[in-house]
């Protein structure tokens, strides 16, 4: 159950407690969309085994997307892509020692065959794969749609004319 008691319809897994930081930004957008989601560390190569059993049974549990983010050599995006034919949505983690750009390229460059929809770095990206996460289950939600559709419009009237 999400933290809302309904089914989760989103999973979102991350490497990392430490990625949280991060992937609370994903988590955040679609509890601002009434989107229901849950919320595990799931690590491919610390965990390899929870892995497996996670992206195994997804579709089985219920859930539509999944949106996995981690840091570093990447894998968990792409590993959990390749046991669930849910869409997978990749958000490199921000790392320290290259800033991302070794996270950026190990979700993005999926060998064809298996695809991980890439976001962008950081928080950014947790946020629009939220908004992606959405996106998706609109097409067959048409109450989401409308939220998501305010959602847009309360960004662009968040906008001001004037830079100062
Ligand atoms: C990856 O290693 C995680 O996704 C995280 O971004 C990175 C560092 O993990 P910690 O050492 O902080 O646990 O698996």
């Amino acid at each position: 159950m999400s933290e809302t008691g309904l089914a989760p319809l989103v999973g979102i897994i991350m490497g990392s407690r430490s990625d949280w930081e991060t992937m609370r930004h994903a988590a955040e957008t679609l509890d601002a969309l009434g989107v229901p989601h849950e919320t595990r560390v799931v690590s491919a190569h610390r965990t390899p085994d929870r892995l497996v059993s996670y992206a195994k049974g997804a579709a089985e549990r219920g859930l539509k997307v999944i949106v996995a983010g981690a840091g570093g050599a990447a894998h968990l995006p792409g590993m959990a892509a390749s046991m669930t034919s849910l869409p997978v949505l990749g958000v490199p983690v921000e790392s320290h020692a290259l800033k991302g750009m070794d996270s950026l390229l190990s979700i993005v460059q999926m060998p064809a065959g298996i695809p991980v929809g890439t976001l962008a770095i950081g928080r950014a990206g947790a946020v629009n794969a939220g908004l992606l996460a959405a996106a998706i289950l609109a097409t067959a939600d048409p109450a989401l749609a409308t939220r998501l559709d305010a959602w847009r419009a309360a960004q662009t009237d968040a906008v001001p004319d004037a830079p100062a």
